[in-house]
């Protein structure tokens, strides 16, 4: 087979310009600090608990009272080892959800945890066990509140704000805001005053992603753990209009099978094609939200629909491992622990996680490419059966490949080409499952000359 080394990015670039205005005007879309970091440290959990989990439900209706909320134990300390074995660095916790029963003790309504049996701030408790466990703390409030009365009129602009500010100023340093886009078909059309929200957040929480119906993260547009074969990080800044963010999100409690199912997604989101009709670009990297049962809250019957180790390492692999963050959802049931099903789960996706990367053949930082760089080869000590190939570009530098081919050298030294890549932002991770004694990574079409991170064989 032909490898045909001479078409790379310092020749051909596969037909495309390599450095002209247009490609200068992608690649001067950079991350900021807080994306960078938060791409370094790329799954973490969710925990959807409170109300509906002592009601049983996916969503509520606005009418509970504070003490229907009967859980009259939890265990954080539990939670927050289970996720931490499974490999993910952070928890977000739903602090209020869509039924806008509070799960911390707040001065902004009675409707809240302190006035049900259990009289604990659980905002605390987790973060506190989160903090002591080594893990980052972030926030989901949900913007829709069916219950608050204020809903609908100005006066909850600042009714959020204010729940806003206790979460940002009383849990020690949050690592992600999640604005849930979801709101009920019939409920009171309401214009958010999201600058003002950022605001907050920017000013008392500078370190902190505002993600979905905000400017740092995006969601990837689908509850099914689907993530598109090519996920820009640059793309048109009109992708951040919470407006358009809303009309797709969930609209009444029975969307979430429909939002599993369906992938209403536009593929392409920021190849050139699309780039170059849009005169605003953003940095806005995609994260892919999931549930590791059917619902997102804890329901007894869902214990079936624990999610097998094989579909969960996959949606890792065309997650992280794509270009994207991961954000797995793992609901504390009503006895407030995370089901033992789950929790063996978590541990057996931790090991499979660290497996990826347990055993390296070679292992590179590579930098700016030179104009003589037009292919990379690779040389191992003896042959080796490679399980992973991992490259990743380095961020500073915005988001560069767009092609590249990996061939692997066989026993009798030839080549063959082991995989076809497109994009790979902050990290490709591709499964190979080959003998080879060396590689030959040939990147095809690149904006600008490529800045390679670092790349990795595993066995
Ligand atoms: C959706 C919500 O309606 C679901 O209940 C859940 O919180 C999910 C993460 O977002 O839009």
């Amino acid at each position: 087979m032909k490898m045909r080394l001479d078409q790379n990015w310092t020749t051909t670039n596969n037909n495309q310009p390599l450095d002209d205005e247009e490609v200068k005007r992608y690649i001067s879309v950079v991350p900021t600090e807080n994306q960078i970091r938060l791409q370094e440290k790329p799954f973490y959990a969710f925990f959807h608990f409170g109300m509906n989990t002592a009601n049983d439900r996916e969503w509520g209706c606005g009418s509970e009272v504070a003490t229907d909320f009967d859980i009259t134990k939890i265990k954080p300390e539990q939670w927050v080892k289970a996720v931490k074995a499974g490999g993910m660095t952070g928890i977000i916790l739903t602090c209020k959800h869509h039924d806008g029963f509070c799960l911390w003790n707040t001065g902004t309504t009675d409707f809240n945890v302190m006035n049900s049996p259990i009289a604990t701030d659980i905002v605390k408790a987790v973060s506190d066990e989160c903090h002591k466990q080594g893990m980052e703390f972030g926030v989901y409030l949900s913007p829709w509140d069916m219950h608050e009365k204020t809903y609908g009129t100005e006066q909850y602009n600042d009714y959020f704000v204010r729940q806003l500010t206790e979460l940002c100023g009383n849990y020690g340093e949050l690592f992600e805001v999640w604005f849930d886009g979801a709101k009920g078909a019939n409920a009171k059309a309401f214009t958010y005053d999201w600058q003002r929200y950022y605001k907050i957040i920017r000013t008392m929480q500078p370190k902190a992603n505002i993600a979905i119906c905000g400017e740092d993260i995006r969601w990837v547009g689908n509850e099914a753990g689907k993530a598109r074969k090519c996920e820009y990080s640059v793309v048109p800044a009109s992708l951040k209009q919470c407006e358009s963010i809303e009309k797709n999100s969930q609209q009444a409690e029975n969307d979430t099978a429909k939002l599993q199912r369906v992938d209403t997604m536009d593929e392409d989101l920021g190849s050139r094609n699309v780039l170059k009709n849009n005169a605003y670009l953003s940095w806005y990297p995609a994260e892919v939200d999931v549930s590791i049962r059917k619902g997102w809250f804890y329901h007894k019957k869902d214990d079936k629909t624990v999610k097998s180790l094989k579909k969960l390492f996959k949606i890792y692999l065309t997650s992280v491992g794509n270009n994207c963050t991961l954000l797995l959802n793992i609901p504390p049931s009503y006895k407030g622990v995370i089901c033992s099903k789950d929790v063996k789960r978590l541990k057996a996706l931790g090991n499979k996680i660290a497996d990826i990367t347990a055993n390296p053949v070679l292992e590179q930082n590579i930098g700016e490419l030179k104009h003589t760089d037009g292919y990379l080869e690779f040389n191992f000590d003896s042959p080796k059966k490679l399980r992973y190939f991992i490259i990743s570009e380095n961020l500073a530098y915005s988001q560069r490949i767009e092609k590249f081919d990996l061939y692997l050298k066989k026993a009798n030294g030839k080549y063959k080409k082991a995989y076809s890549g497109t994009i790979v932002g902050s990290k490709k991770i591709v499964k190979l499952d080959k003998n080879a004694s060396g590689a030959i990574l040939v990147i095809r079409q690149s904006r600008s000359t490529p800045h390679i991170k670092s790349i990795g064989f595993y066995e």
